[in-house]
């Protein structure tokens, strides 16, 4: 069975387009690979976190994984500081990366663009850390959003160049697998923008776990314009076009189908439909969230992912150190 592994970075709380880019594929995924899911609480710090606003980000993060549908049978689930590999590898792959790749790095770059100060080196070698988290595992995909394709496509270059010197049999190759669906679900007080999470915009943003109805009328005081046709049309009619995804990302159903159902009304109406679908959504993954949370099974989960994922990881580590020359103790 091919490997896959894929993790999230709960800065905030996580976003309905956190769950259709990434969460509710991972949870498809399951049964035909071997999947690994983390959370990737390293990457939160490489920009200042309340430290216990980040502790409730974490732990609201591992439930709702639960809650959309990972099963831990079936996916190896835990933290990345569970398991100390990750920031041993993640050094070696930052020696083994060039300034010039780093720089390339548009979400850096975008960053750096805006004038954004206090940029830390954590934030600038966080590629590297990646590259390590998926190397670490000899995954075969990794299941990202539009906008994390450039870090797996980095970290194909470095396994490259790495096996390239060190021998073949160092990194499996990943490939980066992007949804075609709901890639990138935008923002819905502005469609020419992500929704994300670390947007100080509640509007345009819709939270896993938004009381459901507010979650509807996020919908339906969506932007849109003034051309009054559902059509799928990215450029022109951006605000349309997303909640055409969304509405295909959650209900399965084709986007030419929805397109052609709602063609003759109008948008009012449109937005009511896509609003109960999210609705819907939201308080069936709230109500899974919250058996879960009082099932106080989190930590037990945790930890025995942590061990499964242990396993794999130590056994490469010391592999790859072997091969840099850095470990001279004989093979146990
Ligand atoms: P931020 O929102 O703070 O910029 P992020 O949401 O991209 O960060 P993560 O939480 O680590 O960071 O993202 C987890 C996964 O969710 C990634 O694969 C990312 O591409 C995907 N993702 C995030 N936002 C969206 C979105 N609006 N549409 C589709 N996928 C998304
Ligand atoms: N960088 C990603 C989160 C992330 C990740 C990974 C995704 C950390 N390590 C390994 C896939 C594979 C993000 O910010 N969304």
């Amino acid at each position: 069975m091919k490997r896959m592994l894929s993790a999230i970075k709960p800065t905030g709380q996580l976003t309905l387009g956190n769950y259709i880019g990434a969460l509710k594929n991972f949870v498809s995924y399951q049964d035909d690979y071997e999947m690994i899911c983390f959370i990737a609480n390293l990457h939160c710090i490489t920009v200042y976190q309340k430290p216990e606003e980040l502790k409730k980000n974490l732990k609201d993060a591992v439930a709702l994984y639960l809650a959309a549908g990972l099963e831990p049978d079936k996916t190896t689930i835990f933290l990345q500081t569970d398991v100390l590999e990750h920031a041993q590898l993640g050094y070696i792959m930052a020696c083994n990366t060039y300034l010039g790749e780093l720089n390339r790095m548009t979400q850096f770059k975008d960053k750096q663009a805006k004038g954004e100060t206090g940029l830390t080196a954590g934030l600038y070698t966080y590629p590297c850390l990646m590259a390590a988290d998926i190397l670490l595992y000899d995954a075969d995909y990794v299941p990202v959003g539009e906008d994390q394709k450039q870090h797996v496509e980095l970290t194909r270059d470095v396994a490259i160049r790495f096996n390239h010197k060190y021998g073949d049999d160092s990194f499996v190759v990943p490939e980066p697998l992007v949804t075609k669906v709901g890639k990138r679900i935008m923002s819905l007080d502005d469609p020419s923008r992500k929704m994300s999470k670390s947007e100080h915009n509640d509007k345009g943003c819709i939270y896993l776990l938004d009381d459901p109805k507010l979650a509807a009328k996020k919908i339906k005081s969506a932007v849109t314009d003034s051309l009054g046709k559902i059509n799928y049309d990215p450029i022109n009619q951006p605000g349309i076009t997303n909640l055409i995804e969304i509405e295909s990302a959650l209900t399965g159903e084709d986007i030419d189908s929805i397109v052609a159902r709602n063609k003759d009304k109008g948008y009012g109406e449109f937005k009511t439909e896509v609003a109960e679908v999210v609705e819907k959504t939201l308080s069936d993954i709230q109500a899974r969230y919250k058996e879960i949370i009082d099932s106080g099974k989190i930590d037990e989960i945790l930890e025995e992912g942590a061990m499964k994922a242990r396993k794999i990881a130590s056994k490469k580590l010391k592999k790859i150190e072997r091969k840099v020359g850095i470990e001279i103790k004989k093979r146990k």
